[in-house]
């Protein structure tokens, strides 16, 4: 038992004492769990104790029922591990000893809508050859537990964690599609939505009955006092279709905390009950065979008077508990944040300091999707180029999540410093992206729209498909062949960088086949006051059918797409553990990034963000230790690429993955 002699003699202390509570219920279940079984559970409870004790002390200690609710976790830990399932049980072994699979190169995603991309989580499992056609191993499938009747937040309103929304199926069609995948070698990823219920949840109901237990749930107040306070320093999420952050129940007599929608009820995480019951949340679905828990908007989770109220340092200690405890019971399970804050705070939720190692494998890279817009309008990759150059590295054990699109608007989280440090006006350069994306701005090639406008801070996100937004839906429009292929070109140039930079990277369904903003949104009661419903269309499998037919704009994506994912897959510098250094070339267009790979060497990769050619010296790669024979591995015949008077070209919009060839 050497875990144990490495415990702080406090820390040592409380894991004797649980593990003592709980071997008479690990030895009355010898029915479920063989010695073996057992013995692995106390390996890995001595294994993570630390880990979760001490964020979890650090958080109620002070309470005077800081001993039972930590005595009660441990019950819950033991029913779920008798409850894991054989075949998840050496999932978990299989993880435990390949601890980064998740970072191998021939990790490609996908985001789909259940019921837009095939009906019903049966018509998912029907549609599986599509996704392994295009090369797919990660399978996100958006809010999928039961939500409110009515408006729901695309799902983000959840009243029943425990069943499957009826529409889509139930928990029974879930386990099938998860069992289905496995065998597939793919994972399933599904949101759970930690920061908030639905109103309509039964602890939502029951706090509504002015039962006490239930209000602790929530962070209600009986009059404006707090409110205002908070609000002084709160940023709206919704300041369109829900300003402010409380709502006000007369039935109740109380204002709630309602950070997003209405309906939409912060949880109360000072409550140690509430983590416990989320903690239960966490492994029913890891037993169902979710493999990666999206926790939404966990920058929200703890509050704190005049501040923004998010990435609060409570917030990581919640993380780390939750993390540890998840592992002891299901570790072949990982944990995606979604946190689309600011550079600074973001890397963070990869797990610093002291969470080092201990907090979620996956966050979302937002300030590269963000910074790859800006400089696909802008022409200029400076901005970029610098704020990427600030980024720590990711920790050990960890990656981004890359993406070039999803479900939610873009938030222009661009660092007025970072802007500053290149010369730009970070207030003035996020107005042009709006005005650039919109359409508005002269000669822009994009069709997107504004969503949740703030008249006071005048910040407003953006909507609208990538095909739209890079300019296909507005050639297509005008008929002009030219900018047709520009904009096929800008497509598959954001896309070649999130299948590079590193990380695992997600394809926004309908991206592959260039499918372009759905304004039919508009003309429907649940969604027309929501514009992120434009880039929320229903799979067109009618146009899905086109894809081998290299005539067509969806089989030319497609099949791009198609290889771009195989090239990634056998590009062994694209590993995730690899090292990323992002370049300054000496071109303003061209973006450039170095992988590392100690066994495999170098990739130098170049994206040209104009639509112009554009040169680069050659001394860039011989700086970066390639010479000699290069070759691009972005294409399936790696040609060779040659050198002329000591520069390289790239074509407009050209990418390119260089690796030095052996002589
Ligand atoms: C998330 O997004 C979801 O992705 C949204 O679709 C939901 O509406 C929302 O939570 C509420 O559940 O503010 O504009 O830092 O940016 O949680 C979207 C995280 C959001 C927030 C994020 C949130």
């Amino acid at each position: 038992m050497q875990n144990m002699a490495y415990m702080r003699p406090a820390t040592r202390t409380a894991f004797c004492h649980f593990r003592e509570g709980l071997e008479p219920l690990l030895q009355a279940q010898s029915q479920t769990l063989n010695t073996r079984d057992q013995d692995l559970f106390l390996i890995r409870l001595e294994r993570y104790f630390a880990d979760f004790y001490e964020p979890f002390a650090r958080l109620y200690q002070a309470r005077p029922d800081f001993e039972t609710q930590l005595a009660k976790l441990g019950p819950l830990l033991i029913e779920h591990y008798a409850n894991r399932a054989e075949s998840l049980k050496k999932l978990d072994l299989e993880r435990q000893l390949t601890p980064e699979w998740f970072q191998h190169e021939t990790m490609v995603g996908g985001i789909y809508y259940v019921d837009l991309f095939a009906g019903t989580l049966r018509g998912v499992r029907q549609h599986l050859p599509y996704l392994q056609e295009l090369g797919l191993n990660y399978i996100h499938l958006m809010p999928l537990l039961k939500p409110r009747p009515g408006l729901n937040d695309g799902g983000y309103a959840v009243m029943d964690y425990c069943q499957t929304n009826p529409e889509l199926g139930t928990m029974a069609d879930l386990e099938a599609l998860t069992a289905e995948l496995r065998a597939n070698n793919m994972s399933l990823c599904i949101d759970l939505v930690v920061n908030h219920t639905a109103k309509e949840h039964e602890w939502a109901n029951r706090a509504r009955a002015g039962e006490q237990e239930y209000l602790d749930y929530y962070l209600t107040f009986d009059d404006r006092t707090l409110p205002d306070a908070y609000e002084k320093t709160l940023p709206e999420v919704f300041p369109e279709f829900a300003p402010g952050n409380f709502t006000y129940y007369p039935e109740m007599g109380k204002w709630v905390w309602t950070t997003f929608n209405e309906f939409q009820w912060d949880l109360n995480y000072t409550n140690p009950t509430v983590f416990r019951e989320m903690l239960t949340y966490m492994l029913f679905l890891a037993n169902k065979g979710v493999e990666i828990l999206r926790l939404d908007a966990v920058p929200f989770m703890w509050k704190r008077l005049g501040t923004n109220c998010q990435n609060q340092p409570e917030v990581h200690e919640l993380l780390q508990a939750f993390r540890a405890l998840v592992r002891i019971v299901a570790p072949g399970v990982i944990f995606k944040a979604e946190a689309i804050v600011a550079p600074q705070d973001l890397i963070s939720y990869l797990g610093t300091g002291q969470h080092t190692g201990k907090e979620c494998e996956l966050a979302y890279n937002n300030s590269l999707m963000v910074l790859l817009w800006s400089s696909l309008a802008s022409r200029k990759v400076n901005l970029m180029t610098h704020t990427l150059r600030q980024m720590p590295a990711t920790p050990i054990g960890t990656t981004w999540i890359t993406y070039v699109r999803l479900h939610d608007d873009i938030g222009w989280a661009i660092d007025d410093e970072n802007a500053a440090a290149v010369g730009e006006n970070g207030f003035l350069h996020r107005q042009f992206l709006n005005q650039y994306y919109s359409g508005e701005f002269p000669g822009s090639f994009s069709r997107g729209e504004i969503f949740q406008f703030n008249p006071t801070t005048r910040d407003g996100r953006m909507s609208g498909m990538t095909a739209s937004l890079a300019g296909l839906e507005k050639a297509l429009a005008d008929k002009d062949p030219t900018e047709l292929e520009m904009a096929i070109r800008r497509i598959l140039l954001l896309y070649s960088v999130i299948f590079s930079y590193g990380g695992i990277p997600l394809i926004y369904m309908g991206d592959e086949l260039g499918l372009l903003n759905d304004y039919s949104y508009r003309q429907n009661l649940h969604k027309a006051d929501d514009n992120r419903w434009l880039h929320r269309p229903a799979m067109p499998w009618v146009l899905a059918a086109q894809r081998h037919n290299l005539d067509t704009l969806a089989g030319r994506l497609f099949s791009k797409m198609q290889q771009l994912i195989k090239a990634r897959c056998r590009t062994s510098q694209l590993h995730s553990a690899a090292s990323v250094a992002t370049l300054w070339a000496d071109n303003p267009h061209i973006f450039a990034y170095l992988r590392y790979h100690p066994a495999y060497g170098r990739l130098l990769a170049l994206a040209n963000f104009s639509e112009q050619p554009q040169i680069i010296s050659n001394s860039l790669l011989v700086e970066n230790g390639l010479s000699g024979h290069i070759c691009d591995v972005s294409q399936l015949d790696c040609p060779p690429v040659a050198v002329y008077n000591g520069q390289l070209l790239l074509e407009p919009y050209q990418f390119r993955w260089l690796i030095q060839k052996e002589a």
